[in-house]
């Protein structure tokens, strides 16, 4: 069997450490199957920052892969949060292990079930990796494989905004897949199939205002595929009136950030309204990242025949929101978007 998981994002960060189930999670469903080899395929991004890490989670990470028994061989792709140099990926050393692959370069990586992938880890330019599908495809020629796995962003993709994302394009992967060849990709976290190829999707939110429904995959010997889905919070931004419950969807452990929209001349009940939206979280059992007041403009301060609609953006834009708006505005590299991201959530933490 294959176990598929992509964009872990693993960081030192207590407010992350919900991520680390994950691994123990995969090696308990590799050990409920039948299957002699049971291969985790992880398609890129293991860790955040690239470089730098912290010694404890350095040794987190390679004693929780260790710990995996059930799992008899891990093939990891590098992904653009894992390296800067790009034959020095930080978890290079991981390689040397016997039951892990780390792929720097494009190769043929035969499966332990018997199937073979051929690997195009993250390539920062797009001639260049338009360079390796062609090589790839004519490496199919010579013999054939049975998967294609990569991290790369292709334009058209769907990121967690809803907006579409510029990047490589997928149209040059169509004579692999009319042959069969399975195409996975990390990068998006989104899930969604893209033309000849799939994204696995990450398995848990990453960012707040991540909405999307997360996903690892297992994928049999026969080649049947079932998404699984790890337990892990929610991540979300919402904004509320100052007397309304908190989403039913929010459950016990779920990270919020919460926005309470106040028209100008009620702030100053907003230490009140606050200590009772606190009560509410804490029942709730939620985890709050952020607490404040959202001004509600009053109905009159609105052109009244104005034929422009209000942009919900004005009532409903969340910092990631803000930030991927600005990015595709500017035409801005994705790490630095998610390094901007990042920054505007620790700036909001309390
Ligand atoms: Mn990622």
């Amino acid at each position: 069997m294959l176990l598929v998981a992509t964009d872990l994002h693993f960081t030192d960060q207590p407010d992350d450490n919900y991520r680390f189930g994950l691994l123990p999670w995969l090696n308990r469903l590799a050990g409920e199957s039948k299957d002699k080899e049971r291969v985790c395929l992880i398609l890129g991004d293991l860790t955040d920052k690239k470089n730098r890490h912290d010694a404890l989670l350095v040794n987190r990470i390679t004693s929780e892969i260790e710990a995996c028994d059930h799992i008899t061989h891990f093939i990891i792709l590098k992904g653009n949060h894992d390296y800067i140099e790009e034959t020095v990926p930080f978890f290079k050393f991981l390689d040397n292990r016997n039951q892990i692959t780390f792929v720097i370069d494009p190769q043929r990586v035969p499966l332990p079930n018997g199937k073979t992938a051929y690997c195009i880890p993250h390539i920062r330019k797009n001639d260049e990796f338009d360079a390796a599908v062609a090589k790839a495809i004519a490496s199919y020629k010579e013999d054939k494989y049975d998967y294609l796995l990569l991290h790369q962003t292709f334009t058209g993709a769907q990121a967690s905004n809803g907006s579409e994302m510029k990047g490589v394009y997928f149209d040059q992967l169509a004579p692999l897949h009319k042959k069969g060849v399975r195409i996975l990709s990390g990068d998006i976290h989104v899930p969604q199939d893209l033309g000849p190829l799939t994204y696995v999707g990450s398995p848990y939110a990453v960012h707040f205002g991540d909405t999307f429904k997360p996903r690892c995959m297992v994928i049999t010997n026969k080649g049947l595929e079932t998404d699984v889905r790890y337990p892990a919070p929610k991540k979300r931004s919402v904004a509320l009136k100052p007397d309304a419950g908190i989403p039913s969807h929010l459950k016990k452990g779920d990270h919020v950030k919460i926005q309470v929209m106040l028209p100008r001349e009620e702030f100053h009940q907003w230490e009140l309204i606050r200590a009772s939206m606190l009560e509410k979280i804490k029942a709730r059992g939620l985890l709050c990242f952020g607490l404040e007041i959202k001004e509600q403009k009053p109905k009159e301060a609105q052109p009244p025949l104005s034929t422009e609609k209000e942009t919900p953006a004005q009532t409903t834009l969340n910092d990631g929101d803000v930030v991927n708006n600005f990015v595709a505005a500017n035409k801005i590299d994705s790490d630095v978007a998610e390094m901007a991201k990042k920054i505007m959530e620790r700036s909001n933490d309390y």
